[in-house]
């Protein structure tokens, strides 16, 4: 590389991924393939419009690249092509739900979306994003004591205030989602079922997870967390649905499409349909609960008892230490996470009472469940903080393991 600058600093990134672990649960690692297709020369490429339908020429490999990946994604989730239409031009995940929302929902009318703090995502209608501003956002959330949905609370909220539109799929719920529920519970309000599957979509694919295909009338996803891919998303629509999503897109909210991440999506669905992909997608979920049953061994306490997916919430202050202090302590010792509000949080969201943890990306490194007893223990003792010797040893053993 001629910049010396950019290429030191991808040189020292590459060290800092390899010599941590990476509990974030909404990263990954993609393959080299991924990688090459977002490098190609596909990003020099414009093609605004949709395929056979471009404003500018030179897009027949433009073209074949989006058909291919519309075919891959609706195939990987097993959906009818004439009953399902899939859209790839969506910049990433807020965008993704943007568009959705500007297409289906008049502006000032309700979206149901779960709160923030609760697990759901900004583009869920919070108050600070876009969408909780052009749209009301009815807040629904979790039951105090079970820390799950509780579909009754839901069903009553969704009857009295009748939203346009449920959004289902969360940022930080650890649990199966009842789509059958929710999509009774919209139909008797009235309201379209969308369900936000970024989180969840390479456990959807690799069967390790319930679909939400069969309930929702539409699906985004970002394709960068389990599904192991590049950063950009996919937005499936019922056919009723797909023109004016399409519509919305483009030219509604954007210009050209990248056509790299689409080159490097259609790489990432390939490999996912793959019979390897389900034996990682099962593992993922392995090690996401006994990380959680390690852990609450080690006396910490772990945000609805367990997991039933790649992620898990810890309840850090009830050990006496704040979601901020307790990420940076983790850091410290090279365990990367974020700090996260739990539910019924008292706590501020800038230092939280909670971490949230995930496993996709230790389990493309290839750590089962053995690792994940050594990794638990790493990080009930690497919560508190310590003198910087026990610091020192810590990240030893993390960078052994
Ligand atoms: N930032 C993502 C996450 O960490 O869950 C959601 O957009």
């Amino acid at each position: 590389m001629r910049d010396k600058e950019i290429e030191k600093l991808i040189a020292s990134e590459e060290k800092r991924q390899t010599e941590t672990i990476d509990l974030i649960a909404s990263e990954n690692i993609v393959s080299r393939d991924v990688r090459e297709a977002l490098g190609s020369v596909f990003t020099n490429k414009y093609a605004e419009g949709y395929p056979k339908a471009r404003f500018y020429k030179g897009n027949e490999n433009a073209d074949a690249v989006e058909l291919l990946a519309g075919r891959r994604a609706l195939r990987l989730f097993r959906l009818n092509p004439r009953t399902w239409s899939v859209n790839a031009q969506a910049y990433s995940g807020s965008p993704a739900n943007l568009a959705v929302y500007c297409a289906l929902v008049p502006q000032g009318e309700r979206i149901m979306g779960m709160r923030l703090d609760m697990g759901g995502h900004l583009t869920h209608g919070h108050r600070v994003s876009i969408t909780g501003k052009w749209w009301e956002q009815i807040p629904y959330g979790v039951d105090q004591k079970t820390e799950q949905l509780d579909y009754g609370d839901i069903a009553d909220l969704a009857r009295r205030e009748k939203p346009r539109l449920i959004v289902a799929g969360y940022t930080a719920y650890p649990r199966v989602i009842d789509f059958k529920r929710l999509r009774d519970i919209a139909r008797n309000a009235g309201a379209l079922l969308m369900v936000d599957a970024s989180h969840i979509a390479g456990l959807v694919a690799g069967g390790a997870y319930p679909s939400p295909f069969l309930y929702a009338d539409v699906v985004t996803m970002t394709t960068h967390k389990t599904l192991r891919g590049p950063r950009a998303a996919l937005i499936f629509a019922r056919s009723e649905f797909a023109e004016a999503i399409h519509k919305t897109v483009f030219p509604g909210l954007q210009g050209g499409p990248h056509m790299n991440a689409i080159a490097a999506i259609a790489v990432a669905l390939k490999e996912a349909s793959e019979r390897s992909f389900g034996t990682y997608a099962r593992q993922i979920v392995k090690n996401a609960r006994a990380l959680s049953l390690e852990l609450q061994r080690c006396g910490l306490r772990i945000v609805s008892g367990g997991t039933d997916t790649h992620l898990l919430l810890v309840d850090t202050w009830k050990n006496g230490v704040g979601g901020e202090a307790a990420s940076t302590n983790l850091e410290s010792i090279g365990i990367v996470t974020n700090k996260n509000a739990i539910p019924f949080d008292s706590r501020k969201p800038a230092d939280p009472s909670g971490i949230r943890l995930g496993t996709p990306s230790v389990t493309t490194r290839g750590m089962k469940e053995n690792e994940m007893i050594q990794l638990a223990r790493l990080i009930a003792a690497g919560i508190e903080k310590r003198g910087r010797s026990e610091t020192m040893r810590l990240r030893k053993a993390v960078e052994r393991l």
